[in-house]
């Protein structure tokens, strides 16, 4: 650079790209987050040797990496965001009373508001909830229909003595189907189920909003009402999982007909209002890194569940959490149906979905409300699904850059209890989820650039062999070893 240049004179090289914002790549006004950062953590990224030997080390399981030799870490967006000033706040003043906590009426105050159920009933966490809704209405024999299974939801069932039943539509199914609500119940499907006394065994619809294994897709308002009516016609209730259904509101704001002015808090409570009650993992949407509950406009779950939780949680007003996590789940409802907080949230997620797929990387399309899931099937042709090729992915990842990322493929689905079998999902992906308000859009370059490497190295990736297996939640805890060549 000569002397000129650097006392500021314009300079235009003709050669060089010109560098444009993120806005105007797409063509429109840029968006920014909608809070300034006022602590920062570090992070570190060890090198190529040292990444060898903590793979090597976790049985090739990115569960089992220790965090601090991981550089980006979007293995979820489960109790991995960052609270606000707020919310922290709001932590010195849990009242941290046996019973009866004030915390635990401003968590009631604030579902009642935002979901409109009558009764809450807190846990530690999602499968907290899951267990209490599964062990009060299921029956062994039963039948739980819902829009995919989700892991600790269907396992819940299961151990109730019920059967999931996947009643998504086939689109789902399908990571290159642009349906614009691949989350949506099939209504033939789940009628089909109902019919000739079959509803008998059906103690309740399972409705998740978005489907996290299907990429973080999507339920239309149109379907919950529909599939509300059908269960009507049947006596069937309805529970809905609205762990990321702030993230369901955004899509139906941006995408369903008469929607686009109303708030993602409105949305939101029409959603809940066509369904009996719902179980959340606070961990996502709200906001925080503990937390859940279950609500419910019946008076007989509310007794059961209410019962069931001091046997396996806590007392009634505390459900497992501390007051100060109840405060902060209070508050983190409130900002999680902020509409600037859903549309950084959404755009962060959506700006590397579009750089992966402008780059013809092979994702799941339309890119989702939590997460980029990467289509494992389309980077390595060559690896048989009992090699495991999300798994393989997902270490390769790490292995180029010190990302971690999380397998959503034939390890999480298990094994068929009545055969023993593997479960073979049409699905296997490997899951870049993002932590809410967590990393920068330089992060989000830093993946993109990482998983283009990757794809670009797919020849000659071999997959992995099983080396053990839990009984239960297997991808948690398996370990695996390279298939040598
Ligand atoms: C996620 C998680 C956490 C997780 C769970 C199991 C395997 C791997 C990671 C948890 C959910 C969820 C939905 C829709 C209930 C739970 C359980 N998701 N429903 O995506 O996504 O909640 O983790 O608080 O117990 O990484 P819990």
């Amino acid at each position: 650079m000569s002397a000129e240049q650097l006392d500021g004179a314009q300079v235009v090289d003709e050669a060089r790209p010109m560098h444009r914002t993120m806005g105007q790549q797409s063509g429109r006004r840029s968006w920014a987050e909608p809070w300034k950062i006022k602590m920062v953590e570090p992070l570190r990224m060890i090198d190529r040797a040292g990444r060898d030997v903590a793979l090597r080390d976790a049985g090739y399981n990115t569960f089992l990496l220790r965090s601090d030799d991981v550089y980006i870490d979007l293995l979820t967006d489960s109790g991995t965001n960052a609270m606000s000033d707020r919310q922290w706040a709001g932590m010195m003043l849990g009242d941290e009373a046996y019973a009866g906590s004030r915390n635990f009426y401003h968590l009631e105050a604030a579902v009642r508001k935002h979901y409109g159920y009558r009764h809450v009933v807190p846990t530690h966490q999602g499968r907290g909830a899951e267990h209490l809704i599964s062990q009060a209405l299921i029956k062994p024999g039963d039948i739980i229909p819902g829009n995919m299974y989700f892991t600790t939801t269907r396992l819940h069932q299961e151990l109730a003595g019920g059967a999931f039943v996947d009643v998504i539509i086939d689109e789902a199914h399908d990571p290159a189907s642009l349906h614009p609500f691949k989350g949506n119940i099939d209504l033939a499907k789940l009628e089909a189920l109902f019919v000739d006394g079959g509803a008998a065994k059906v103690p309740y619809v399972c409705l998740a909003a978005t489907v996290n294994m299907a990429g973080g897709q999507p339920v239309s308002m149109a379907n919950v009402r529909d599939v509300r009516a059908l269960c009507n016609r049947y006596g069937v209730r309805l529970y809905l999982d609205v762990t990321r259904l702030a993230e369901n509101a955004w899509f139906i704001q941006e995408r369903e007909e008469g929607y686009a002015g109303k708030s993602i808090a409105e949305i939101t409570l029409e959603f809940c209002s066509h369904t009996d009650g719902a179980w959340v993992s606070s961990k996502k949407d709200h906001l925080v890194n503990i937390g859940g509950w279950l609500a419910m406009n019946h008076d007989d779950l509310f007794q059961k569940a209410s019962n069931l939780v001091v046997v396996y949680e806590g007392l009634h007003t505390y459900g497992g959490m501390a007051g100060r996590d109840m405060e902060a789940v209070a508050i983190g409802i409130e900002e999680a149906l902020d509409d600037a907080h859903m549309n950084a949230r959404i755009g962060q997620v959506r700006y590397l979905g579009e750089l992966l797929s402008d780059w013809h990387l092979p994702i799941v399309l339309p890119v989702g409300g939590h997460a980029i899931f990467l289509d494992a099937r389309r980077f390595y042709p060559h690896v048989a699904q009992s090699c495991f090729p999300a798994q393989t992915l997902a270490a390769q990842l790490y292995l180029d850059s010190g990302i971690r990322a999380m397998e959503r493929g034939v390890v999480s689905a298990g094994r068929d209890p009545q055969t023993g079998d593997h479960r073979y999902p049409k699905l296997e992906l490997v899951r870049l989820t993002i932590p809410r308000r967590v990393y920068t859009q330089a992060h989000m370059d830093v993946v993109a650039e990482a998983v283009k490497a990757v794809y670009d190295q797919r020849e000659g990736v071999r997959g992995l062999r099983m080396v053990y297996e839990p009984e239960y939640l297997r991808f948690f805890q398996a370990r695996f070893e390279p298939i040598e060549g």
